[in-house]
């Protein structure tokens, strides 16, 4: 699962790249405007999976895990005339995005636009969504009325499902209507998967705060879509210290808790994605599942032979282990059940696979 941190030059990317990621790139002058990729892999804090961790004192504790993307060279009119090759690759692969707004002011930091306004930002670079999107929606269009002309006779079914979807899209994108907002259909989805439409992509955005945090009202009424502060160099700051340090540390600026650890599981949960658990002596362990998945589907997540040879799966709750407090307590009170081929996994569900091999 790949999340891109995108925003415009000086933004403060790498600093929130660093922060999440307890990574240590280089950030300022040096990078400015150009297109530059960095990624790395993070788990997602989950507090069940303490919790479940704690009960079973298991070898290892895992977690689930996204990738984040900095990505570089976003500016105002990239999308004119449609977005470059490799830039434009990177934005399309991606499933979810983290928009950086700069709130904090710093005048040894040149702001691209020269002054801060976090809502004039977050505007430019809908704009430069919205057209790229347009853009690639056009140039789609084009080639079907062009097909059509060239055959001289009616198209193929898809074709014209696709090109009824496409319009209807255009006319939504020209009103400004990011695609995010629109309710699509699982077929319609499918059908648009080719095109990686970035106004499609669930979008956090973080409001990347200086050492004063300021009040800033932005208005951002979009489904799909959440909105977090986060002190970008403070905390990027904090992740590079040994825990001792970054407490004291912490207490000196007031800092009850870390926003990075937030702004990693808001961003996975835009994505909409559930999750399961499988635990034992060995491992404990978070698994990440589309909503809705079956159980040989969820089994089919942790190998593809779980699914393949799939039995049953023998299910319990991670509420129900809580409130009663062991897996025998859960059993006595006849919450631990076996679910066959058709049982929809529910986000929290212990799963234990049966399966031949
Ligand atoms: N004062 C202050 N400076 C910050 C903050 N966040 C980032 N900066 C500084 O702003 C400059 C740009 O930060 P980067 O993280 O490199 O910004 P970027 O968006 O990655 O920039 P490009 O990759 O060049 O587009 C650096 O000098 C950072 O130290 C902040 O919260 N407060
Ligand atoms: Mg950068």
């Amino acid at each position: 699962m790949r999340l891109g941190i995108i925003g415009l030059p000086n933004s403060g990317k790498t600093t929130i790249f660093n922060a999440l990621t307890n990574s240590n790139l280089p950030t300022g002058a040096a990078t400015s405007g150009q297109f530059e990729v960095h990624t790395a892999v993070v788990s997602v804090p989950d507090e069940r999976v303490d919790r479940l961790s704690a009960m079973y004192n298991p070898k290892k504790t895992i977690y689930t895990q996204v990738t984040y993307v900095d990505i570089g060279g976003l500016e105002k009119g990239v999308a004119e005339g449609g977005l470059k090759g490799q830039f434009r690759n990177e934005l399309a692969q991606l499933d979810g995005m983290v928009q950086v707004l700069r709130a904090f002011a710093d005048e040894n930091v040149p702001h691209p636009y020269g002054t801060v306004d976090p809502q004039r930002d977050l505007d430019i670079i809908e704009g430069e969504f919205l057209l790229s999107d347009l853009v690639m929606i056009e140039s789609r269009l084009e080639k079907i009325a062009e097909e059509q002309r060239r055959k001289g006779r009616t198209l193929e079914k898809a074709t014209v499902d696709e090109a009824e979807l496409l319009e209807r899209l255009k006319a939504l994108l020209e009103s400004d209507i990011p695609l995010r907002d629109v309710d699509l259909t699982d077929t319609e989805v499918k059908m648009l998967k080719g095109f990686g439409l970035l106004t499609l992509k669930p979008m956090l955005i973080v409001l990347n705060q200086g050492d004063e945090r300021r009040d800033y009202a932005i208005v951002n009424d979009h489904k799909r879509s959440n909105i977090i502060d986060l002190q970008g160099k403070i905390e990027a700051e904090l992740s590079q210290l040994e825990p001792e340090d970054a407490t004291v540390f912490m207490e000196e600026y007031g800092i009850t808790e870390l926003s990075a650890a937030k702004v990693v599981r808001l961003s996975y949960e835009l994505l909409a994605y559930d999750s399961f658990f499988t635990v034992g002596e060995d491992e404990v362990r978070a698994w990440r599942m589309p909503t809705g998945a079956t159980a040989p589907e969820a089994a089919g997540v942790i190998h593809t032979d779980l699914q393949k040879g799939f039995i049953r799966a023998e299910v319990f709750h991670y509420d129900d282990l809580i409130e009663l407090g062991s897996e025998a307590a859960v059993k006595n009170a006849g919450k631990f059940r076996l679910e066959g081929r058709d049982y929809i996994v529910k986000d929290g569900d212990i799963l234990h696979i049966r399966h031949s091999s």
